[in-house]
């Protein structure tokens, strides 16, 4: 009876081992090697015997293939010449799973990095680092094919319109490093946020979305039943073969014939149409709802490169400068995090890779603007464990992947930080947060012009330092909702139109704003007592040209008799011909509609 028992438990428990975990069950008596050289007549004879291209090159010279002996016969058979990189895949695979099962446990802290994690692990992670952070939001992105949730962290320290960058992994199921990666990066910016005043200053100007696992159907397959699969778990309509890959699912180039395959078999399979893959699709949503996305990093495994745009065709993109000096800032920050050899490159790297159709980031950049990269961390070869990057190298690797991305944080950074106080002489009109570099000339003026909400005229007795209308306005251009001058011209802030030019000294404008404001102008005064004005015959909008307030009366005295009426933005006239004073005073920052009765040229006295 008692032996029965203990049997049974036995049992129980090998049931149990045996299906919580089969990943490496298609690999039974499977090797790897590296073909010698591979010809259109090979590739046919690998394709019938269904082999796995590692590399995923679809035309690679020599490709690193997971093969049967069936296939080691036929090679050998016909002389064809192969090395041998891995002679038990199974045993492999196995002794990944032995080491989660031991370290898997252990997950406080930096521990969580000694092993790879499963889905649901992960998703805890996530979940615990929103919930102790108070810089981290949880983000739902959607469900994949079967209904797991796509979920990411936000970080965001407050403000709006600061700039932002999405990372994500994993959208190739078995490059598990990726998830590991990304999920470090979140987790240590989160930490370092309180501990360090450069990180806290870069997460004070650019928001960060990471999402370790936008593929999580693959990933948990690649943990149940089959380690080395590549592509989502979507079925494809009268097709046995399941799954799209995601990374040439997306519309750059969708089905431009690098790297790509219509047959819904391979790993490269494009899917029916651009984002016919549910996660594609819901991530593109998200990404597309990221107000001021500037960069993206798409990270993958293994090869060590950092490839930047495009990656479907070897031209340059217009930004090729900038794209060139980020990436290459980034290459050298994942190569110096741990002095291992990272490589970077546009295009197919100068043949570090191959071009590939449809990708991820390269709709990001030609889509969204954003910089989009593709990181492939390490190792550089199948030989230093390829898709298994060991578990003692799995820390180092998160270290490279968040020295990388950081330069990618400072990039972003920049382009929000500079001189903020539009009395600067360095003033930046696209600086969001102020850098502490303003310069100020000190013998320059200024005057302060409060403007209240609605119609205003308003003049200034300043000559700019820089005279261009959308420029004296950048400081309320939020608020700013169209200016007149009085010949008819408008300058539309909402569309970036300007169609005044120039501040011109002594005019006025008629301006409208949403909501009250203060506008400060910086530059030379206006020396009024020499500045001669032409008011012609009919409607002028004049500028008021002294720094304080004075009465109308002497100052239009000598021209009295020409002087039809003054009008201020409130409606209060001055009728010379009437004796009446509705005016009383001239204010600075007020300007005045002025009617004459003929053309005169006028000095404020
Ligand atoms: O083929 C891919 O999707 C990526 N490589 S992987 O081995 N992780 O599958 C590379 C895509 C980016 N390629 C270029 N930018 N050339
Ligand atoms: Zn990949």
């Amino acid at each position: 009876m008692v032996i029965k028992k203990i049997c049974a438990v036995i049992l129980l428990f090998f049931f149990i081992q045996s299906h919580a975990q089969n990943n490496s069950r298609p690999y039974e008596n499977a090797r790897v090697i590296k073909l010698g050289s591979l010809t259109p007549e090979i590739e046919t004879v690998l394709n019938a015997y269904q082999v796995t291209y590692l590399s995923c090159r679809a035309h690679s010279d020599s490709p690193e293939l997971i093969v049967k002996d069936e296939v080691l016969h036929w090679l050998n058979h016909h002389q064809i010449p192969y090395t041998l990189l891995e002679k038990d895949l199974k045993s492999k695979i196995e002794r990944e799973y032995q080491h989660m099962l031991k370290m898997g446990k252990r997950r406080d802290g930096e521990s969580w990095y000694l092993t790879y994690r499963t889905y649901e692990e992960v998703q805890d992670k996530l979940s615990e680092i929103a919930r102790e952070s108070s810089i981290a939001d949880l983000i739902d992105l959607g469900l994949s094919f079967e209904n797991r949730p796509i979920t990411g962290l936000r970080l965001n320290t407050g403000g709006t319109d600061k700039p932002a960058i999405f990372i994500n992994g994993c959208q190739h199921a078995r490059e598990w490093i990726t998830v590991m990666a990304s999920t470090f990066l979140a987790d240590h910016l989160i930490y370092n946020y309180n501990t360090d005043v450069f990180i806290q200053n870069l997460l004070d100007h650019v928001d960060v979305y990471i999402v370790p696992i936008v593929n999580p159907d693959g990933y948990v397959y690649s943990h149940t039943t089959d380690r080395y699969w590549r592509k989502n778990r979507q079925l494809n309509p009268s097709s046995s073969c399941v799954g799209t890959d995601l990374n040439r699912n997306w519309d750059a180039d969708w089905n431009g014939g690098e790297s790509t395959s219509t047959s819904s078999c391979s790993d490269v399979y494009v899917g029916e149409e651009a984002f016919s893959a549910v996660e594609a699709q819901n991530v593109k949503n998200y990404m597309e709802s990221i107000p001021n996305l500037k960069g993206h990093l798409d990270i993958h495994s293994y090869s060590a490169l950092v490839l930047g745009p495009w990656g479907y065709t070897h031209q340059i993109t217009p930004d090729h400068e900038e794209v060139v000096s980020l990436g290459t800032a980034m290459n050298d920050a994942l190569t110096d995090a741990n002095e291992y050899s990272y490589t970077f490159g546009t295009g197919d790297a100068n043949g570090a890779l191959y071009l590939a159709s449809g990708t991820m980031p390269d709709w990001s950049y030609d889509s969204l603007g954003a910089f989009g990269y593709t990181y492939e961390l390490r190792p550089q070869t199948w030989g230093e464990g390829g898709f298994e990057l060991p578990e003692s190298k799995i820390k180092l690797a998160c270290e490279e992947n968040y020295q990388g991305a950081l330069e990618m944080l400072i990039w972003a950074a920049q382009d929000a930080m500079g001189c903020t106080n539009p009395v600067a002489l360095n003033f930046d009109v696209h600086a969001t947060l102020d850098d502490g570099s303003c310069e100020f000339n000190m013998s320059l003026d200024s005057q302060m012009i409060i403007l209240p909400q609605g119609w205003r005229i308003f003049s200034t007795y300043i000559q700019p330092t820089e005279p261009q209308l959308d420029l004296v306005l950048a400081p309320i251009s939020e608020e700013l909702i169209m200016v007149k001058n009085g010949i008819g011209s408008a300058y539309l802030p909402e569309y970036s139109y300007n169609g005044i030019g120039d501040l011109v000294d002594g005019q006025a404008y008629q301006l409208k704003l949403k909501s009250s404001d203060t506008l400060s102008i910086r530059g030379m005064k206006i020396p009024h007592k020499n500045f001669e004005m032409l008011l012609t015959e009919g409607w002028n909008m004049m500028a008021y040209l002294c720094d304080s307030v004075s009465d109308v009366l002497p100052a239009f005295d000598l021209i009295r008799d020409q002087v039809h009426l003054v009008k201020s933005s409130d409606g209060s006239v001055y009728l010379p011909e009437f004796n009446y004073d509705g005016l009383g005073k001239l204010t600075p920052g007020e300007g005045y509609q002025v009617k004459m009765r003929s053309t005169v040229s006028f000095t404020y006295p």
